[in-house]
C-alpha cells in the first residue's frame, strides 16, 4: 500500500475514516474529501490502493478497515473504476465510492462503474469529481455524527455556515 499522506502519528488522533483512491492522479480530486474531513476535525489516513495494479493488497486493506474501525472508507477512482466495488467485496466496513473525472469519458464510465454493483455488495456513489469527494467527506461525518456529538456539532455548524453564506448574498429579488 502506498501512502500519500496521513494525518495520523504517535501523538495524533487515530484515523476515523479511510480514504483511497486508485493513483496518485487522483488526489487532486481527492483533495477535497480531505480538506473537508479536516475542516469537520475527523481523523483519517490516506492510501493509494489500485484494484488492478495492487489487486492483492485489497482484502489486506479491507481487514485493516475493520480492525481500526473505520467508520467508512471513502475510495475514489477514475475510469473502469473497481476499487470502491472490490474493496467493499473485501469488508463490512461501509464504502463510499467518488467517481474520479477520466480524460475519455468525462468520468461517466467512473460513475456508472461504481454506481452499477450487482445486488449484495452495495457501494454508496457520489457525484462525479470534486462535488463527489467533498459530499462524500460531509456523509462520512453524517455517519460518525450519529454517534458522536462533536462531529455532529461540527456538521451542524457548517451547514449553518453554508446557509448564512447564501441568505448574505445580495437578494434578488426580479427588480
Ligand atoms: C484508475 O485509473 C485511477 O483511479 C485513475 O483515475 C485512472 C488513471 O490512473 P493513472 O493512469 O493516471 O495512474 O485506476
Amino acid at each position: 500500500m502506498q501512502r500519500v499522506t496521513t494525518d495520523a502519528s504517535a501523538s495524533a488522533p487515530p484515523p476515523r475514516v479511510g480514504v483511497v483512491m486508485g493513483s496518485r492522479s487522483d488526489f487532486d480530486t481527492m483533495q477535497g474529501a480531505l480538506d473537508a474531513l479536516r475542516d469537520l476535525g475527523i481523523p483519517y489516513e490516506v492510501r493509494v490502493l489500485s484494484a488492478h495494479r495492487t489487486p492483492a493488497l485489497l482484502p489486506t486493506y479491507g481487514a485493516r478497515a475493520e480492525r481500526l474501525g473505520f467508520a467508512c472508507v471513502i475510495a475514489g477512482a477514475g475510469g473502469a473504476a473497481h476499487l470502491p466495488g472490490m474493496l467493499a467485496a473485501f469488508t463490512r466496513v461501509p464504502v463510499l465510492g467518488v467517481p474520479v473525472q477520466s480524460r475519455a469519458l468525462s468520468g461517466q464510465d467512473s460513475l456508472l462503474s461504481i454506481v452499477q454493483m450487482p445486488a449484495g455488495v452495495p457501494v454508496a456513489t457520489f457525484a462525479i469529481g470534486a462535488a463527489g469527494a467533498k459530499n462524500a467527506a460531509l456523509f462520512a461525518a453524517a455517519i460518525l455524527a450519529t454517534t458522536d456529538p462533536e462531529v455532529r456539532a461540527a456538521l451542524d455548524a457548517f451547514r449553518a455556515r453554508q446557509t448564512q453564506a447564501v441568505l448574505d448574498e445580495p437578494h434578488f429579488d426580479g427588480h
